[in-house]
Protein backbone atom coordinates (compact mmCIF):
# COMPACT_ATOMS: atom_id res chain seq x y z
CA UNK A 1 0.00 0.00 0.00
CA UNK A 2 0.84 3.42 -0.74
CA UNK A 3 0.10 6.92 0.24
CA UNK A 4 -1.19 8.78 -2.85
CA UNK A 5 -2.45 11.93 -1.33
CA UNK A 6 -3.54 13.63 1.86
CA UNK A 7 -5.69 17.04 2.11
CA UNK A 8 -5.54 19.36 5.44
CA UNK A 9 -9.33 20.02 5.57
CA UNK A 10 -10.17 23.39 7.76
CA UNK A 11 -13.92 24.08 8.92
CA UNK A 12 -15.88 25.64 11.20
CA UNK A 13 -19.32 24.58 12.33
CA UNK A 14 -19.96 26.07 15.74
CA UNK A 15 -15.82 26.14 16.34
CA UNK A 16 -13.08 25.90 14.18
CA UNK A 17 -11.56 22.24 13.49
CA UNK A 18 -8.47 20.78 11.42
CA UNK A 19 -8.61 17.37 9.66
CA UNK A 20 -5.92 15.56 8.03
CA UNK A 21 -7.30 12.85 5.53
CA UNK A 22 -4.52 10.44 4.21
CA UNK A 23 -5.60 8.18 1.28
CA UNK A 24 -4.33 5.31 0.30
CA UNK A 25 -3.98 3.48 -3.54
CA UNK A 26 -6.82 0.91 -2.73
CA UNK A 27 -9.19 4.11 -1.65
CA UNK A 28 -8.53 3.95 1.93
CA UNK A 29 -8.97 6.69 3.70
CA UNK A 30 -7.32 8.08 7.43
CA UNK A 31 -8.95 11.09 9.47
CA UNK A 32 -6.57 12.43 11.86
CA UNK A 33 -7.50 15.52 14.06
CA UNK A 34 -5.24 18.42 13.82
CA UNK A 35 -7.12 21.27 15.71
CA UNK A 36 -5.24 24.01 18.01
CA UNK A 37 -7.51 26.24 19.09
CA UNK A 38 -6.54 30.04 18.23
CA UNK A 39 -3.58 28.78 15.99
CA UNK A 40 -5.43 26.49 13.66
CA UNK A 41 -3.66 27.90 10.40
CA UNK A 42 -0.20 27.23 11.68
CA UNK A 43 -1.06 23.54 12.17
CA UNK A 44 -2.87 23.48 8.90
CA UNK A 45 0.08 24.85 6.89
CA UNK A 46 2.34 23.14 8.71
CA UNK A 47 1.04 19.91 7.55
CA UNK A 48 0.16 21.38 4.02
CA UNK A 49 3.80 23.15 3.28
CA UNK A 50 5.98 20.42 5.33
CA UNK A 51 4.51 17.24 6.22
CA UNK A 52 2.43 16.46 3.01
CA UNK A 53 4.39 16.20 0.63
CA UNK A 54 6.49 13.80 2.58
CA UNK A 55 3.95 11.25 3.28
CA UNK A 56 2.66 10.70 -0.32
CA UNK A 57 4.72 7.98 -1.42
CA UNK A 58 4.84 6.36 1.93
CA UNK A 59 3.93 2.90 3.47
CA UNK A 60 0.41 3.78 5.38
CA UNK A 61 1.26 0.81 7.40
CA UNK A 62 4.34 1.84 9.12
CA UNK A 63 2.86 3.76 11.67
CA UNK A 64 5.58 4.04 14.42
CA UNK A 65 8.29 4.48 11.46
CA UNK A 66 6.38 7.40 10.30
CA UNK A 67 5.88 9.15 13.69
CA UNK A 68 9.48 8.78 14.59
CA UNK A 69 10.28 10.34 11.08
CA UNK A 70 8.11 13.31 11.37
CA UNK A 71 9.60 13.73 15.05
CA UNK A 72 13.43 13.47 14.48
CA UNK A 73 13.66 14.33 11.43
CA UNK A 74 12.11 17.89 11.77
CA UNK A 75 14.97 18.02 14.08
CA UNK A 76 13.00 21.04 16.06
CA UNK A 77 11.03 19.13 18.27
CA UNK A 78 7.94 19.45 20.68
CA UNK A 79 5.51 22.24 20.67
CA UNK A 80 1.90 22.65 20.33
CA UNK A 81 1.59 22.90 16.29
CA UNK A 82 4.30 20.17 15.37
CA UNK A 83 2.86 18.12 17.75
CA UNK A 84 -0.83 18.30 16.56
CA UNK A 85 0.11 18.20 13.17
CA UNK A 86 2.10 14.55 13.86
CA UNK A 87 -0.91 13.95 16.10
CA UNK A 88 -2.87 13.90 12.91
CA UNK A 89 -0.83 11.79 10.81
CA UNK A 90 -0.91 9.03 13.81
CA UNK A 91 -4.79 9.28 13.81
CA UNK A 92 -5.08 8.83 10.20
CA UNK A 93 -2.92 5.91 10.14
CA UNK A 94 -4.08 3.82 13.13
CA UNK A 95 -7.49 5.09 11.14
CA UNK A 96 -6.64 3.45 8.01
CA UNK A 97 -4.95 0.68 9.57
CA UNK A 98 -8.56 -0.29 11.09
CA UNK A 99 -10.17 -0.13 7.99
CA UNK A 100 -8.02 -3.24 6.18
CA UNK A 101 -7.73 -5.22 9.31
CA UNK A 102 -11.49 -4.66 9.36
CA UNK A 103 -11.25 -3.87 13.22
CA UNK A 104 -12.16 -1.01 15.45
CA UNK A 105 -8.92 0.35 16.85
CA UNK A 106 -9.66 -0.61 20.31
CA UNK A 107 -8.78 -4.10 19.04
CA UNK A 108 -6.02 -3.63 17.19
CA UNK A 109 -4.81 -1.91 21.16
CA UNK A 110 -5.32 -5.18 22.82
CA UNK A 111 -9.28 -5.06 23.12
CA UNK A 112 -11.66 -3.83 25.74
CA UNK A 113 -10.88 -3.65 29.39
CA UNK A 114 -14.16 -2.14 30.58
CA UNK A 115 -17.88 -2.07 28.83
CA UNK A 116 -17.53 1.76 28.76
CA UNK A 117 -16.07 4.52 29.33
CA UNK A 118 -16.91 6.95 32.38
CA UNK A 119 -17.27 10.82 31.78
CA UNK A 120 -17.83 13.81 33.74
CA UNK A 121 -19.40 16.89 32.20
CA UNK A 122 -19.63 20.24 32.63
CA UNK A 123 -21.47 22.21 35.17
CA UNK A 124 -21.29 25.87 35.96
CA UNK A 125 -23.10 28.63 37.22
CA UNK A 126 -22.79 32.25 38.43
CA UNK A 127 -24.64 31.92 40.93
CA UNK A 128 -25.53 28.60 43.42
CA UNK A 129 -29.16 28.29 42.48
CA UNK A 130 -28.03 28.24 38.91
CA UNK A 131 -25.04 26.11 39.62
CA UNK A 132 -27.11 23.66 41.08
CA UNK A 133 -29.35 23.09 38.06
CA UNK A 134 -26.54 23.23 35.97
CA UNK A 135 -25.87 20.11 37.97
CA UNK A 136 -29.18 18.50 38.27
CA UNK A 137 -28.89 19.09 34.25
CA UNK A 138 -26.10 16.97 34.13
CA UNK A 139 -27.07 14.36 36.59
CA UNK A 140 -30.35 13.94 34.29
CA UNK A 141 -28.45 13.82 31.49
CA UNK A 142 -26.61 10.83 32.99
CA UNK A 143 -23.26 12.15 33.87
CA UNK A 144 -22.25 10.55 37.04
CA UNK A 145 -19.13 12.74 37.51
CA UNK A 146 -19.33 16.52 37.31
CA UNK A 147 -16.63 19.37 36.89
CA UNK A 148 -17.83 22.20 38.66
CA UNK A 149 -16.86 26.43 37.95
CA UNK A 150 -17.91 29.26 39.31
CA UNK A 151 -17.80 33.11 38.89
CA UNK A 152 -16.07 34.78 41.65
CA UNK A 153 -18.10 37.67 42.64
CA UNK A 154 -16.67 41.05 41.76
CA UNK A 155 -15.24 39.36 38.46
CA UNK A 156 -16.74 39.35 35.16
CA UNK A 157 -16.66 36.42 32.50
CA UNK A 158 -14.21 34.05 33.76
CA UNK A 159 -13.00 30.54 32.21
CA UNK A 160 -15.41 27.49 32.37
CA UNK A 161 -18.92 29.74 34.16
CA UNK A 162 -22.04 28.95 31.29
CA UNK A 163 -23.02 31.88 29.63
CA UNK A 164 -24.75 34.79 30.19
CA UNK A 165 -26.44 36.56 27.30
CA UNK A 166 -23.21 39.28 28.26
CA UNK A 167 -20.49 36.60 27.95
CA UNK A 168 -22.06 34.83 24.78
CA UNK A 169 -19.35 34.85 22.42
CA UNK A 170 -19.84 37.07 18.42
CA UNK A 171 -20.91 33.72 17.41
CA UNK A 172 -23.40 33.29 19.23
CA UNK A 173 -22.29 29.74 20.96
CA UNK A 174 -22.34 29.53 24.51
CA UNK A 175 -19.15 30.97 26.27
CA UNK A 176 -18.98 27.21 28.13
CA UNK A 177 -19.34 25.49 24.93
CA UNK A 178 -15.91 26.75 23.52
CA UNK A 179 -14.05 29.84 25.25
CA UNK A 180 -12.89 30.75 22.22
CA UNK A 181 -14.58 33.76 20.68
CA UNK A 182 -14.56 34.25 16.75
CA UNK A 183 -13.63 37.87 16.29
CA UNK A 184 -10.11 39.91 15.32
CA UNK A 185 -8.52 40.03 18.68
CA UNK A 186 -8.71 38.00 22.10
CA UNK A 187 -11.57 39.00 24.92
CA UNK A 188 -9.64 40.65 27.85
CA UNK A 189 -11.08 38.92 31.04
CA UNK A 190 -9.99 40.46 34.85
CA UNK A 191 -8.57 38.04 37.54
CA UNK A 192 -7.93 38.03 41.30
CA UNK A 193 -6.62 34.67 42.49
CA UNK A 194 -7.27 36.03 45.83
CA UNK A 195 -10.78 36.85 45.45
CA UNK A 196 -10.93 33.03 43.50
CA UNK A 197 -9.27 31.26 46.55
CA UNK A 198 -11.63 32.75 48.81
CA UNK A 199 -14.38 31.77 47.15
CA UNK A 200 -14.12 28.63 45.63
CA UNK A 201 -14.30 26.59 48.99
CA UNK A 202 -17.50 27.95 50.21
CA UNK A 203 -18.88 27.09 46.41
CA UNK A 204 -17.86 23.66 47.52
CA UNK A 205 -19.16 23.25 50.86
CA UNK A 206 -22.83 24.37 49.23
CA UNK A 207 -22.53 21.85 46.39
CA UNK A 208 -21.62 19.05 48.93
CA UNK A 209 -24.80 20.08 51.25
CA UNK A 210 -27.07 20.28 48.16
CA UNK A 211 -26.14 17.05 46.82
CA UNK A 212 -24.48 14.82 49.23
CA UNK A 213 -21.07 13.34 49.59
CA UNK A 214 -20.97 11.10 46.65
CA UNK A 215 -21.03 12.44 43.63
CA UNK A 216 -17.40 12.46 42.09
CA UNK A 217 -17.23 16.31 41.98
CA UNK A 218 -14.24 17.77 39.77
CA UNK A 219 -12.43 21.43 39.36
CA UNK A 220 -10.30 23.06 37.24
CA UNK A 221 -7.94 25.68 38.61
CA UNK A 222 -6.63 26.44 34.71
CA UNK A 223 -2.55 27.08 35.56
CA UNK A 224 -3.73 30.36 37.45
CA UNK A 225 -2.13 29.65 41.06
CA UNK A 226 1.42 29.80 42.17
CA UNK A 227 2.55 26.81 44.02
CA UNK A 228 1.49 27.50 47.61
CA UNK A 229 -1.54 29.05 46.36
CA UNK A 230 -1.94 25.70 44.55
CA UNK A 231 -1.25 23.65 47.86
CA UNK A 232 -3.46 26.31 49.84
CA UNK A 233 -6.61 25.36 47.80
CA UNK A 234 -5.81 21.60 47.09
CA UNK A 235 -5.65 21.32 51.54
CA UNK A 236 -8.72 23.48 51.90
CA UNK A 237 -11.04 21.70 49.48
CA UNK A 238 -10.02 18.52 51.22
CA UNK A 239 -13.18 18.22 53.15
CA UNK A 240 -15.05 18.41 49.63
CA UNK A 241 -13.09 15.09 48.68
CA UNK A 242 -12.31 16.26 45.32
CA UNK A 243 -12.14 13.35 42.40
CA UNK A 244 -9.73 16.15 41.21
CA UNK A 245 -8.09 19.36 41.45
CA UNK A 246 -6.52 20.08 37.34
CA UNK A 247 -3.99 22.25 36.21
CA UNK A 248 -3.48 23.81 39.65
CA UNK A 249 -0.64 25.89 38.62
CA UNK A 250 0.98 26.03 35.16
CA UNK A 251 3.38 23.45 35.62
CA UNK A 252 6.18 24.03 33.00
CA UNK A 253 7.97 23.78 36.33
CA UNK A 254 7.32 20.03 37.25
CA UNK A 255 8.88 21.06 40.42
CA UNK A 256 6.30 23.35 41.17
CA UNK A 257 3.87 20.09 42.05
CA UNK A 258 6.24 18.92 44.67
CA UNK A 259 5.68 21.70 47.18
CA UNK A 260 1.90 21.19 46.29
CA UNK A 261 1.59 17.25 46.64
CA UNK A 262 3.61 18.04 50.29
CA UNK A 263 0.52 19.92 51.69
CA UNK A 264 -2.46 18.25 49.94
CA UNK A 265 -4.24 14.78 49.50
CA UNK A 266 -6.59 16.11 47.09
CA UNK A 267 -6.00 14.39 43.99
CA UNK A 268 -4.38 16.02 41.09
CA UNK A 269 -4.82 16.22 37.17
CA UNK A 270 -2.26 18.39 34.55
CA UNK A 271 -1.34 18.01 31.21
CA UNK A 272 -4.17 19.43 28.55
CA UNK A 273 -1.21 21.50 27.35
CA UNK A 274 1.57 19.18 27.33
CA UNK A 275 2.96 17.74 24.04
CA UNK A 276 5.10 14.85 24.97
CA UNK A 277 6.14 12.03 27.57
CA UNK A 278 9.22 14.35 28.55
CA UNK A 279 6.59 17.08 30.22
CA UNK A 280 5.05 14.41 32.29
CA UNK A 281 8.51 13.15 33.38
CA UNK A 282 9.24 13.86 36.68
CA UNK A 283 5.52 14.50 37.91
CA UNK A 284 4.84 10.79 36.85
CA UNK A 285 8.24 9.41 38.19
CA UNK A 286 7.77 11.15 41.53
CA UNK A 287 4.14 10.33 41.83
CA UNK A 288 3.37 14.36 42.51
CA UNK A 289 -0.16 13.33 40.24
CA UNK A 290 -2.70 11.26 39.92
CA UNK A 291 -4.29 11.95 36.39
CA UNK A 292 -2.67 12.87 32.71
CA UNK A 293 -4.37 15.51 30.78
CA UNK A 294 -3.29 14.83 27.70
CA UNK A 295 -5.23 15.02 24.88
CA UNK A 296 -4.36 12.28 21.78
CA UNK A 297 -4.37 15.74 19.07
CA UNK A 298 -2.20 17.77 21.02
CA UNK A 299 0.49 14.53 22.24
CA UNK A 300 1.38 13.06 19.27
CA UNK A 301 -0.98 11.10 18.28
CA UNK A 302 -2.20 7.46 19.35
CA UNK A 303 1.22 5.66 19.57
CA UNK A 304 2.54 8.41 21.96
CA UNK A 305 -0.20 8.48 24.42
CA UNK A 306 -0.16 5.10 25.12
CA UNK A 307 4.12 5.17 26.09
CA UNK A 308 2.50 7.49 28.56
CA UNK A 309 -0.35 5.75 30.03
CA UNK A 310 1.93 2.79 29.97
CA UNK A 311 4.91 4.83 31.84
CA UNK A 312 2.14 6.25 34.21
CA UNK A 313 0.33 2.60 35.43
CA UNK A 314 3.44 1.72 36.68
CA UNK A 315 3.04 4.60 38.73
CA UNK A 316 -0.82 4.38 39.77
CA UNK A 317 -1.43 7.48 37.26
CA UNK A 318 -4.65 7.01 35.53
CA UNK A 319 -5.73 9.06 32.40
CA UNK A 320 -7.96 11.81 32.09
CA UNK A 321 -7.85 12.83 28.49
CA UNK A 322 -8.45 16.67 27.74
CA UNK A 323 -11.95 16.29 26.24
CA UNK A 324 -13.33 19.98 25.42
CA UNK A 325 -14.85 20.46 22.04
CA UNK A 326 -11.84 21.59 20.78
CA UNK A 327 -10.64 18.26 20.23
CA UNK A 328 -12.82 16.71 17.19
CA UNK A 329 -14.90 14.17 16.86
CA UNK A 330 -12.18 12.28 15.33
CA UNK A 331 -9.43 13.44 18.12
CA UNK A 332 -12.45 12.16 20.56
CA UNK A 333 -12.87 9.09 18.89
CA UNK A 334 -9.19 8.13 18.88
CA UNK A 335 -9.15 8.62 22.61
CA UNK A 336 -11.98 6.95 23.26
CA UNK A 337 -10.37 3.83 21.48
CA UNK A 338 -7.41 3.94 23.42
CA UNK A 339 -9.09 4.78 26.54
CA UNK A 340 -11.11 1.48 26.02
CA UNK A 341 -8.29 -0.90 25.86
CA UNK A 342 -5.75 0.34 28.53
CA UNK A 343 -6.25 -0.94 31.92
CA UNK A 344 -5.16 2.55 33.77
CA UNK A 345 -8.06 4.79 32.39
CA UNK A 346 -9.40 6.96 35.31
CA UNK A 347 -12.09 9.02 33.57
CA UNK A 348 -13.19 10.88 29.95
CA UNK A 349 -13.96 14.44 30.12
CA UNK A 350 -16.92 15.23 27.31
CA UNK A 351 -18.42 18.41 26.20
CA UNK A 352 -21.24 17.07 23.28
CA UNK A 353 -20.14 18.19 20.01
CA UNK A 354 -23.01 20.65 18.72
CA UNK A 355 -25.45 19.51 16.33
CA UNK A 356 -23.43 20.93 13.39
CA UNK A 357 -20.04 19.78 14.09
CA UNK A 358 -21.90 16.14 14.14
CA UNK A 359 -22.96 16.24 10.77
CA UNK A 360 -19.72 17.10 9.85
CA UNK A 361 -17.64 14.42 11.58
CA UNK A 362 -20.53 11.86 11.73
CA UNK A 363 -18.93 9.72 14.59
CA UNK A 364 -19.89 6.16 15.86
CA UNK A 365 -18.82 7.03 19.80
CA UNK A 366 -22.03 7.23 21.31
CA UNK A 367 -22.72 8.72 25.14
CA UNK A 368 -25.10 6.55 26.81
CA UNK A 369 -25.75 6.59 30.83
CA UNK A 370 -23.13 8.18 31.59
CA UNK A 371 -20.97 6.05 29.91
CA UNK A 372 -18.92 7.02 26.15
CA UNK A 373 -18.07 3.96 23.65
CA UNK A 374 -16.27 3.80 20.56
CA UNK A 375 -18.57 1.94 18.54
CA UNK A 376 -17.37 -1.01 16.23
CA UNK A 377 -16.83 0.63 13.20
CA UNK A 378 -13.43 -0.72 11.49
CA UNK A 379 -10.58 2.57 12.77
CA UNK A 380 -11.51 5.44 14.48
CA UNK A 381 -15.69 5.25 13.49
CA UNK A 382 -15.86 8.79 12.18
CA UNK A 383 -16.74 10.10 8.46
CA UNK A 384 -16.22 13.52 7.39
CA UNK A 385 -19.03 14.67 5.26
CA UNK A 386 -16.63 17.03 3.35
CA UNK A 387 -19.65 18.67 1.45
CA UNK A 388 -21.14 19.60 4.91
CA UNK A 389 -17.51 20.88 6.07
CA UNK A 390 -17.05 23.38 2.79
CA UNK A 391 -20.38 24.96 4.46
CA UNK A 392 -18.31 26.21 7.31
CA UNK A 393 -15.80 28.23 5.79
CA UNK A 394 -12.85 29.02 8.66
CA UNK A 395 -13.50 31.49 10.95
CA UNK A 396 -10.63 33.60 13.32
CA UNK A 397 -11.48 33.00 16.75
CA UNK A 398 -8.71 33.54 19.67
CA UNK A 399 -9.26 32.05 23.67
CA UNK A 400 -9.30 35.55 26.16
CA UNK A 401 -6.55 36.16 28.06
CA UNK A 402 -6.49 37.63 31.70
CA UNK A 403 -5.26 40.53 33.51
CA UNK A 404 -4.71 41.66 37.23
CA UNK A 405 -6.45 44.16 38.53
CA UNK A 406 -3.11 46.57 38.16
CA UNK A 407 -3.09 45.61 33.96
CA UNK A 408 -0.62 42.75 35.14
CA UNK A 409 -1.49 39.97 31.84
CA UNK A 410 -1.86 36.73 34.18
CA UNK A 411 -1.99 32.86 33.16
CA UNK A 412 -6.00 32.48 31.43
O1 LIG B 1 -9.67 25.87 28.24
O2 LIG B 1 -9.49 23.47 25.61
O3 LIG B 1 -10.30 21.26 30.91
N1 LIG B 1 -10.57 21.87 29.93
C1 LIG B 1 -10.03 23.05 29.57
C2 LIG B 1 -10.43 23.58 28.23
C3 LIG B 1 -9.45 24.61 27.66
C4 LIG B 1 -9.65 24.72 26.19
C5 LIG B 1 -8.67 25.71 25.54
O4 LIG B 1 -8.77 25.61 24.16
O5 LIG B 1 -9.25 23.59 30.32
O6 LIG B 1 -11.72 24.12 28.30
CO1 LIG C 1 -8.53 22.14 31.77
Amino acid sequence: MRIVRADVIVTSPSRNFVTLKITADDGVTGLGDATLNGRELAVAAYLRDHVVPLLVGKDPARIEDTWQFLYRSAYWRRGPVTMAAIAAVDMALWDIKGKVANLPLYQLLGGACRTGLRAYGHASGASLPELFDSIREHMAAGYTAIRVQTAIPGLGAVYGVAASAASAGAGGERYDYDPAQRGAQPAEEAWDTSAYLRHVPTVFEAVRGEFGPELPLLHDGHHRMTPIQAARLGKVLEPYDLFWLEDCTPAENQEALRLVRQHTITPLAIGEVFNTIWDFQTLIREQLIDYVRAAVTHFGGVSPLKKLVDYAAQYQVRSGFHGPTDISPVGMAAQLHLGLAIHNFGIQEYMPPSAAASAVFRHAFAFVGGYLHPGDVPGLGVELDEAAAGQYPYQQAYLPYARLRDGTVHDW
